[in-house]
């Protein structure tokens, strides 16, 4: 079968003059998962709030950039750095003691630093200026259920409908390394002290709701606390259980490319997580989402996170999460100081580029890291291409998607693409093709079939190649007509194109 199979593909490619040919039957109906309107998110460190005038109302570039992004964005606090902040609600509260903890490699070392409220009241005033909503973190490392309580008290008030919910603890399930007893942690201690600062704060907060337990890779522990949650006794309001996803890394690792990137078993990982995440949160009665996550951890890779690869990367990988009923996912960024704090004092993508010949200045004016979906220049920002990816797949913000599996139809022809289809809120169907190919160009009929009319409007999202630094989307509302429902469309190699049709 697989020879037949080889065969006719290898036809099919002479015949379009090596584009591989297919023809997908889009279903008139949509009834798969709803794409919530605020899907699209950024993940940021908590330490990012040291610095009041980032997230203000006052910077209006960063503003700008955020909506252009997104209508009705999340914007997620957490990160490594969070499990080092303190309250700090007065100029005149003192530093309080903090817990030992271990210094291990490649774990960030224990830098403390306050949170305060102008830093939080900035924050309110740039969401609202954004439309955005936030899912708070509150450090559970080394803090107390005292100081955690505090903090979330003056954020919901401050905050007030801005806020979805709080996160306590960021990935939890690595406190083994550093910040717990790895001979008696696990699962179920870590729920027993999460549940301690959750009532602490719902006592601060009565209507507090959570998101949990933001576990940096190991999704079993949604699994176990779904299975203990019905014996925890009036139990919080937990409305999203929540992951982190990283594809690989540090970038010293050569495993972390473009092609390993792109590649279909990349995303057959990615869908084997989210089946085990998505059944655990319907165990719970619950949301999952994506609350952090991007190519390369420790601060990305150059090369592969900071060029085209991870738009059609973020594209496919959002999509994916949306048709198993994800609520959304942020990826990670900041500017640089906060995220190399967050990984031990420095990105090792500069080792990266000290092997590049960079001098040590060259690489100290790189000011943000490779992963970040917003860059800082000065005062300047400018949305990078994994952000363009994200912007991409946000269009389908709101629509219906259908069940289909498109994707394997596609990639029947040995081609590494990806496609979706979604009914939008105004009626029209929509299909999302991602050809992430390096070499292979589709040739797609697409079959609307004959209720569709014949106004089609096209958008592509593309690029003079994978490793260049730059995406472009562009917009295309040329009237094309339908014959017999059927429109046929070129996809070539490392690009995407979105088909929506009335
Ligand atoms: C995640 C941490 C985040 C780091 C990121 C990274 O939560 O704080 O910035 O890794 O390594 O695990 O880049």
């Amino acid at each position: 079968f697989l020879a037949a199979a080889a065969m006719s593909v290898a036809a099919t490619r002479l015949r379009a003059q090596g584009a591989a040919h297919v023809t997908l039957t889009i279903p008139s109906e949509a009834n798969g998962p709803h794409m919530p309107e605020d899907y699209v998110g950024l993940s940021y460190e908590v330490q990012q709030l040291l610095d009041p005038t980032f997230f203000s109302p006052k910077n209006t570039g960063l503003i700008r950039v955020f909506k252009t992004l997104s209508a009705h964005g999340v914007l997620r606090l957490g990160g490594n750095t969070s499990e080092f902040e303190w309250w700090k609600p007065t100029p005149d509260v003192k530093e309080p003691e903090h817990p030992q903890t271990r210094e291990v490699e490649g774990e960030p070392k224990a830098q403390y630093y306050p949170v305060t409220a102008e830093a939080v009241r900035n924050l309110a005033g740039f969401l609202r200026a954004t439309g955005w909503t936030c899912l708070y973190g509150i450090g559970m490392g080394t803090n107390s259920a005292e100081g955690a309580a505090a903090e979330a008290e003056y954020v919901a008030k401050t905050l007030g409908e801005r806020l979805q919910y709080f996160q306590v603890g960021n990935e939890v399930d690595l406190f083994s390394r550093h910040l717990r007893d790895p001979e008696t942690w696990n699962a179920k201690t870590y729920l027993d002290e999460w549940l301690a600062i959750a009532r602490a704060v719902l006592k601060a907060v009565p209507d507090a709701k959570f998101g949990m337990p933001d576990v940096a890779a190991n999704v079993g522990w949604l699994t176990q606390i779904a299975e203990m949650w019905p014996s925890v006794q009036n139990p919080p309001h937990v409305t999203t259980v929540t992951h982190h996803y990283y594809f690989g890394g540090p970038a010293t690792n050569p495993e972390v490319s473009i092609s390993n990137l792109l590649k279909p078993a990349t995303m057959l990982r990615v869908q084997k997580t989210a089946d085990t995440a998505t059944a655990a949160a319907d165990k719970m009665g619950v949301r999952v989402r994506m609350t952090e996550g991007n190519t390369c951890y420790r601060g990305g890779k150059p090369g592969v996170s900071d060029v085209f690869a991870a738009a059609l990367w973020s594209a496919d990988y959002s999509l994916l999460l949306a048709s198993k009923n994800y609520s959304g996912v942020n990826l990670h960024g900041g500017t640089g100081k906060s995220v190399a704090n967050s990984v031990g004092g420095s990105l090792p993508g500069d080792l990266m580029l000290k092997d590049a010949g960079e001098t040590p200045e060259q690489i100290a004016s790189h000011p943000h890291p490779f992963y970040t979906p917003i860059a800082t220049f000065g005062d300047q920002y400018t949305l990078e291409p994994v952000a363009y990816g994200l912007m991409f797949a946000g269009e389908l913000c709101g629509a219906t998607l259908v069940k289909a599996d498109l994707t394997s139809q596609i990639q029947a022809t040995g081609v590494d693409a990806a496609a979706y289809a979604a009914k939008l809120p105004g009626g029209e169907m929509a299909v999302v093709i991602l050809n992430k190919d390096a070499a292979h160009d589709l040739e797609l009929s697409l079959d609307f079939g004959p209720s569709r009319s014949s106004t089609v409007e096209t958008e592509t999202l593309h690029a003079t190649a994978l490793d260049a630094r730059e995406a472009h989307i562009t917009h295309d509302s040329k009237r094309a007509s339908l014959k017999h429902g059927q429109y046929l469309v070129p996809v070539p190699h490392a690009s995407g194109l979105r088909v929506t049709v009335r």
